[in-house]
């Protein structure tokens, strides 16, 4: 079985994405499952492109797109996917949105197809601080993970997580923001990938 895992550019003058940076330190195979890695830019017209490009490409059985949420305080699976684009900055091609739909005919929500509440309970007992999150915000983030969710065929799993800073991110800056390091990031994704393994593999039963 295949997992795609997506991760960002950076954006808004980070230096680094480090959901990228995350995902692209994970191994290559994980409980059995192959793990396939993209960096995916923060533009609204060409990141649901890529994404579903890839999709086709692997025809994965698990998506985890994985984003930067600057500003949270730990590892956030996101419940929801919203239909619509809104936001005050610009993307990384300079295009500006402000309320419209990602995709006319399309439902106004959809909820993620990974255990996200499985998730959270593996990150808190590995001693990683996570939470549900009810939005994925309504930029670039938000957009592909509705996206991953519009194109998923029947019995694939398909989601999103926050990340917030590294710590490497937060010690630029003067002014103090929550952060985890990298190495923390790449275990909390090890463990959701497993986590969402064991949920694809008990439906297969
Ligand atoms: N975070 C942004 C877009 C890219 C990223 O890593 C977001 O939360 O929408």
């Amino acid at each position: 079985m295949k997992v795609l895992l997506t991760g960002f550019e950076p954006f808004c003058g980070e230096q680094v994405n480090p959901a990228w940076e995350a995902v692209r330190r994970l191994p290559d195979e994980l409980e059995g499952a192959q793990l396939v890695k993209r960096e995916i830019c923060v533009e609204y017209d060409r990141a649901p492109q890529q994404l579903r490009s890839a999709m086709q490409e692997e025809a994965p059985d698990i998506v985890i797109c994985v984003g930067q949420a600057g500003g949270r305080a730990g590892i956030t699976p996101e419940f929801v996917a919203i239909n619509v684009m809104d936001a005050a900055s610009a993307d990384n091609a300079g295009v500006l949105r402000s309320g419209e739909r990602l995709i006319s005919d399309a439902p106004d929500a959809y909820f993620s197809t990974l255990p996200v509440r499985e998730m959270v309970s593996a990150l808190r007992e590995a001693e990683i601080p996570a939470a549900l999150s009810y939005t994925a915000g309504t930029y670039v983030c938000n957009c592909v993970m509705y996206h991953a969710l519009n194109a998923a065929p029947q019995g694939t799993l398909a989601g999103f997580i926050h990340v917030p800073f590294s710590t490497a991110q937060a010690a630029a800056r003067h002014a103090l923001v929550p952060s985890l390091s990298l190495h923390t990031m790449v275990q909390a994704l090890e463990i959701c990938v497993r986590t969402s393994v064991e949920a694809w593999r008990a439906r297969q039963k």
